[in-house]
């Protein structure tokens, strides 16, 4: 019998696809410092902080900077990223997404958010989600990026549940493995073959229902 209580969701290809934005963004910022990198290389950004990816963009164009100036294109980069997530409506939502909230929450499970970026709040109201959650926590409260459990276990701290009374919904490996160290069930949104460790892995929200919240 399953005791799970609540649901956290990570934001960036979970709820939304906002990677796309991200991506631009960042190629941008690389392309100004004279350099490009991969879609491939896109995905390893994937889940983690601001301030971690750029310096592993860095890294891939050889190219080094202080940290004033690493400040500087941090800052740079999430204005261009700012600007396209204010045009975002509530159509980029991912499939079932609201339908699964609405129904976890209909059913008396608790709702959170938990994830890495800073611009979390402004995305759940141009998308038009921000009451489907109880609690928000994210990179701006979190000083442990994932795989550290730190955004998830305040989460359910938040939400007054145990941590072993939460399920994960993540599809990055770092959100997966930080997931798992906060002692919660997982489900992996996105391949199987990446996503290790996951209790069920499937394609999106829309493959998910109050049986399978049952079923961990
Ligand atoms: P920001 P998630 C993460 O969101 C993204 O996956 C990651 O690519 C990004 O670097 C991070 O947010 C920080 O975002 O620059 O907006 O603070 O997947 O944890 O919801
Ligand atoms: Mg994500």
């Amino acid at each position: 019998m399953s005791h799970i209580k609540a649901c956290i969701f990570d934001l960036d290809g979970v709820i939304v696809d906002t990677a796309v934005y991200h991506f631009k963004a960042w190629k941008r910022l690389a392309n100004e410092l004279g350099f490009d990198f991969t879609e491939e290389d896109n995905e390893k950004l994937k889940g983690i902080s601001r301030t971690q990816s750029l310096e592993l963009i860095l890294g891939w164009g050889g190219v080094s900077k202080t940290d004033e100036h690493k400040l500087e294109l941090a800052t740079l980069k999430n204005k261009w990223y700012v600007e396209m997530i204010d045009e975002m409506h509530p159509e980029e939502i991912l499939p079932g997404t609201r339908e699964f909230l609405e129904s976890v929450r209909d059913a008396g499970y608790k709702t959170a958010l938990g994830s890495a970026s800073k611009n979390s709040v402004k995305i759940l109201e141009k998308v038009n989600l921000i009451n489907l959650f109880d609690v928000i926590v994210d990179g701006n409260e979190v000083t442990a990026s994932k795989p550290d459990p730190q955004v998830f276990l305040e989460g359910a701290r938040g939400l007054n549940v145990n941590p072993d009374e939460c399920v994960v919904f993540e599809d990055a490996i770092a959100g997966v493995e930080a997931a798992l160290a906060a002692g919660m069930k997982v489900v992996g949104i996105g391949s199987a073959e990446t996503l290790t460790g996951a209790d069920l892995v499937v394609s999106g929200l829309d493959k998910v229902n109050l049986e399978t919240l049952k079923g961990l």
